[in-house]
């Protein structure tokens, strides 16, 4: 069955701001104190979507959630009119009120787990909504984002939906991005490779002391299972829990794969000559062979990786087999990263022949980058046609959403500015609008949440 990878990038919400809520995320909490500019990073987000789409990869979007979220303001005690819960909340929990409306949707590899097709018991692409345990404002994304995928992958001839895992630090799940497939072509069987941080049922296994490790390996396990993946066909790796301690929060910031190319750094796995003795292994067994580009710590450190988000590139196959690398303007600013991506290039032996370098400042100064902000779902011919088609980025659709957030989006937000009521209206407006523009009914159950 032929089939291809479309990406699904975040759109950012009309809150975007830094907070520093992310403890264990080195970007987040260093611009914690830092001024935003939502309308900026909207359109960062979206630069990346028409140029990717222009460039012929599949590309869609996904639409922000609602902030702040007063229902979990009022479940906390706050009571009154939206604008009294507001103005009490940044009186007496800042924090709350910061973490309510974070825009932290926006990373949609943090949105699901997702397995194609090929690889699951039933011939349906499965959804695992992640339920984000760790952070409590991600942790409050799973049930729109349920809803909101819902919306776009409707027909459940094609497309089986669960949600979140139960939300305890024992299901700890933080979605694609600690879960890369492997294959020879995308249509095909693939092995699924799911890296946690930490394991709640083997206490002899090595734990960060430094920071926390948001996925457990139990999490990964049942998703494995409740989507139906063949054991032959998964592994589990265990992150370094010295890289998590370093500012790798999640695996996505240490190492990227695509078909059978796995891109990452030297420390990245714990035991790693097991980890790519087993994948080489799985990977045999469906008919390919690992392309493994392992990144020395001479060449760039833990730390030089973390801050120019060198792995958390795109790799993105183009039709003639070969594959460029979307990597944050912030590699191109480091020379050991930047000198490193061109020996890859000139090497002459690697599939990646070309990098796309983009400007995601907004959402780089609180740990995003480019896979962070997409979803990836493989799909066949046939699952494409029963995706809600208002998603999918085209000229039409990108100049709409550009429109769209000059209209809404503030070009400067502080944490100040979080309680003022007319952000709260700006938003419901904004989301009313966008729910049209996408068609994607009425998905928003505004503060029922
Ligand atoms: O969960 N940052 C996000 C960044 C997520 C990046 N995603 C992947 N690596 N896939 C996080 O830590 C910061 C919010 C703030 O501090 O305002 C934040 O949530």
């Amino acid at each position: 069955m032929v089939a291809y990878e479309a990406n699904f990038d975040g759109l950012v919400g009309p809150t975007h701001h830094y907070a520093g809520l992310s403890y264990g995320n080195v970007a987040s909490t260093e611009n914690g104190a830092a001024i935003s500019s939502p309308r900026e990073a909207a359109l960062q987000g979206l630069t990346k979507m028409k140029a990717l789409a222009d460039q012929g990869f599949p590309q869609a979007v996904l639409p922000p959630q609602e902030r702040p979220a007063l229902a979990v303001l009022r479940a906390a005690g706050f009571a009154g009119s939206d604008a009294e819960v507001l103005i009490q909340a940044q009186q007496h929990a800042p924090f709350l009120l910061a973490a309510c409306s974070s825009a932290s949707a926006m990373w949609t590899a943090n949105a699901a787990t997702v397995s194609p097709s090929a690889d699951t018991a039933d011939g349906r692409v499965h959804f695992t909504a992640a339920n984000l345990h760790n952070k409590l404002h991600r942790a409050i994304e799973h049930r729109q984002t349920s809803r909101t995928l819902q919306a776009i992958f409707a027909d459940e001839r094609y497309f089986a939906h669960h949600a979140a895992l139960p939300s305890h630090a024992w299901f700890g799940d933080e979605g694609a991005a600690n879960h890369t497939r492997f294959c020879a072509e995308y249509g095909q069987a693939g092995v699924a490779f799911f890296v946690y941080g930490q394991a709640m049922t083997d206490p002899n296994a090595p734990i960060p002391c430094r920071f926390p490790a948001r996925q457990t390996r139990e999490a990964s396990q049942a998703i494995a299972r409740q989507h139906g993946l063949a054991p032959e066909r998964v592994v589990y790796a265990q992150q370094l829990p010295q890289t998590i301690d370093a500012g790798v929060f999640h695996n996505d910031v240490i190492a990227v794969g695509n078909r059978n190319v796995l891109f990452f750094h030297q420390n990245a796995f714990y035991q790693p000559q097991q980890v790519l003795a087993e994948l080489r292994q799985k990977l045999q067994a469906i008919g390919s062979d690992l392309i493994a580009i392992e990144v020395p710590a001479v060449a760039v450190s833990v730390s030089e990786a973390v801050q120019s988000y060198l792995f958390n590139s795109q790799l993105l196959s183009r039709p003639d087999g070969s594959m460029c690398l979307v990597v944050p303007e912030e590699c191109q600013q480091q020379p050991k990263v930047w000198r490193y991506l061109q020996n890859i290039l000139n090497a002459g032996r690697y599939p990646i022949t070309e990098l796309k370098v983009f400007d995601l400042q907004q959402s780089m100064q609180n740990g995003g980058g480019p896979a962070c902000l997409r979803l990836r779902v493989v799909l066949t011919e046939a699952e494409r046609a029963a995706v809600n088609p208002q998603v999918w980025i085209n000229d039409q659709c990108y100049q709409q959403l550009t429109d769209w957030v000059n209209r809404h989006y503030r070009d400067r937000l502080c944490i100040e500015d979080l309680a003022d009521p007319t952000l709260l209206q700006e938003s419901r407006t904004a989301l009313d609008e966008l729910t049209q523009l996408l068609a994607l009914g009425s998905i928003y159950p505004f503060q029922q949440d």
